[in-house]
């Protein structure tokens, strides 16, 4: 099952200056920085609250490494935003195959890596209302 919102990811141009707003403005901390290759991404996670499953909801804040990368081709159609919804579950493979059964497509075959050494993996937009939205499960032992 879901359990959380795990967090909501934000495309923006500038990481450095994204986080200084998202800190003068309401006061939200970084938590994590890190640069997933893979992806295409130098990120933020921004910790907001823990929830009740043993994890913690983030607004991860994604800027682009590459002209090629998911968040660029999406920028540049979009500008600045909400790019992902992500939700949480304690096994990532478990809940795509039950979620691929219901006529919804994954994007991979096999979970990928996401931030802080979470697997992950992502739902089709165009067979989710229009919503891009990324399943994870955290690290072992990364319960916060
Ligand atoms: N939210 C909603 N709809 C989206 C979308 C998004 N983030 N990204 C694309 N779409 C829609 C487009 O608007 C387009 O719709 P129309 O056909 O009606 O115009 C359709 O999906 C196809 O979009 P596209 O621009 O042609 O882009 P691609 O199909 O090449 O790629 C996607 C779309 C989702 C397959 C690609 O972005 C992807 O593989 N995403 C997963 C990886 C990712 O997003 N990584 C960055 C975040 C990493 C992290 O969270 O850790
Ligand atoms: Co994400």
């Amino acid at each position: 099952p879901l359990t959380r919102i795990d967090h909501i990811g934000i495309a923006c141009r500038n990481l450095d200056d994204t986080v200084e707003f998202y800190r003068a403005t309401y006061g939200f901390e970084v938590f994590h920085t890190e640069v997933n290759e893979e992806q295409g991404v130098r990120e933020a996670m921004l910790k907001i609250n823990s929830t009740d499953d043993g994890g913690a909801s983030y607004l991860q804040l994604l800027e682009p490494t590459r002209e090629d990368s998911a968040i660029a081709k999406w920028m540049a159609k979009n500008g600045e935003g909400v790019h992902h919804v992500a939700f949480g579950t304690a096994d990532v493979a478990t809940t795509t195959a039950d979620i691929v059964g219901k006529g919804v497509r994954s994007l991979y075959e096999q979970p990928r890596r996401g931030s802080m050494g979470s697997t992950i993996n992502f739902l089709h937009p165009k067979d989710a209302h229009g919503v891009l939205v990324e399943l994870v499960q955290a690290a072992e032992g990364d319960e916060h």
